[in-house]
C-alpha cells in the first residue's frame, strides 16, 4: 500500500495534494496538526482507496480451524521465527496463557532452541508458569517423538532460535527439524520499530521456511503506532496477533485492528 503525507497550511490544501496523487481514489486516513517554528500546519497521510481495501484484507487472517478440524488428528502447530531478541519465547508464553488466543484449546510446548542454555531455561519456566507440557527436539528424529508426545494438545507453539539478519542464505541446523513437524503457520516475529529496510533483509533470510504470518512486538517502543502500518504493509502477510509490553499473558491484542486504526480506520471498519 502506498501511504503519502502531505502538510499544508490548511486542510483544502492538503486534500487537493492528496487528490492531485491519488485522484478521486484518495481516502485521508490521518489527519493532524504540526508545529514547524511559530507557525501550525496540518498534515494528512493518504492512500487510494483500493489500496486500503487489499491493506485490509492481506492483513486478515483466516480464522483458526475448529478443534474438530484436527488435521489427521494431529494438533495445530504454529511455529514462531524471526530475529534474535525479538519476543519469540515470550510470545509463545502469552499465547499460551492468554485466553483470547487460543479459548479453550489446550497448548504444548516445543522448543527447537537448544542452543543457548539460557533459551531452555527460559521457555521451561514459562512452560511451568502456564502448565502446559513442553518437549525439546535436538534432532530430525526427535521430532517425531516430541509431536507424538504432545499429540493430545490441540496446538503446539514451536520456539526456534534467533537468526540474525545478517546470516544471509546461510542453513540452519534447525530447519530440516522444523520442516519434519510441518508447521500449518508460521509467523515471523520482529519488533514493531525495527527499520523496515532490515525488517526486509530479515524476513529473506527466512526463504527456506517461508512464513505465512507477521506477528509485531513490542509496539510499547513505538509512540503512536507510527509507522507500523507501513511496515505491515512492506511485509504484506497476515496478522493475527502483537505485543505490546511486557507482561504475560495480558500485552497480547489481535492485530489487525490495532494496525488499522494506526492508520486512523476504526475498529468497526475491521473485516471480520
Ligand atoms: N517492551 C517489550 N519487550 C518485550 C516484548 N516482548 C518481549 N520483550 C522483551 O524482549 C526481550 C527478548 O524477548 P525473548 O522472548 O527472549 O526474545 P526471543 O525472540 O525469544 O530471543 P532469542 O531467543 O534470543 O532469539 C525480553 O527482555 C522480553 O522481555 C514486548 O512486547 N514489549
Ligand atoms: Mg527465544
Amino acid at each position: 500500500m502506498r501511504l503519502e503525507s502531505f502538510r499544508a497550511r490548511d486542510l483544502a490544501s492538503v486534500a487537493r495534494s492528496a487528490e492531485a496523487l491519488f485522484g478521486d481514489e484518495a481516502v485521508v486516513l490521518q489527519t493532524r496538526t504540526v508545529r514547524e517554528g511559530t507557525e501550525n500546519f496540518v498534515e494528512v497521510t493518504a492512500a487510494a482507496a483500493a489500496d486500503v481495501d487489499a491493506f485490509r484484507a492481506q492483513l486478515t487472517p483466516a480464522h483458526l480451524p475448529g478443534k474438530e478440524t484436527r488435521r489427521g488428528n494431529r494438533p495445530y502447530v504454529i511455529a514462531l521465527v524471526g530475529p534474535t531478541g525479538a519476543g519469540k519465547t515470550t510470545t509463545i508464553a502469552k499465547l499460551a496463557a492468554n485466553l483470547h488466543a487460543f479459548g479453550t484449546w489446550s497448548v504444548g510446548m516445543l522448543t527447537l532452541d537448544t542452543f543457548r542454555v539460557a533459551g531452555l531455561e527460559q521457555i521451561a519456566t514459562y512452560a511451568e508458569i502456564t502448565g502446559c507440557p513442553l518437549e525439546v527436539a535436538y534432532d530430525v528424529q526427535d521430532a517425531t517423538r516430541a509431536i507424538a508426545q504432545l499429540n493430545s494438545v490441540d496446538v503446539i507453539l514451536i520456539d526456534t532460535p534467533g537468526r540474525s539478519p545478517k546470516a544471509g542464505a546461510r542453513d540452519e541446523a534447525w530447519w530440516p527439524i522444523l520442516r519434519t513437524m510441518c508447521p500449518d503457520e508460521i509467523h515471523f516475529v520482529i519488533p514493531a520499530g525495527l527499520r523496515p529496510d532490515v525488517a526486509v533483509t530479515s524476513f529473506s533470510t527466512h526463504d527456506a521456511m517461508r512464513p505465512t504470518h507477521l506477528l509485531l512486538t513490542k509496539l510499547d517502543d513505538v509512540p503512536d503506532d507510527t509507522g507500523v502500518a507501513a511496515l505491515a504493509s512492506l511485509l504484506a502477510l497476515p496478522t493475527r496477533w502483537l505485543t505490546d509490553g511486557l507482561d504475560v499473558p495480558a500485552d497480547l491484542k489481535p492485530a489487525p485492528q490495532r494496525i488499522l486504526a494506526s492508520l486512523g480506520l476504526a475498529a468497526a471498519q475491521v473485516a471480520a
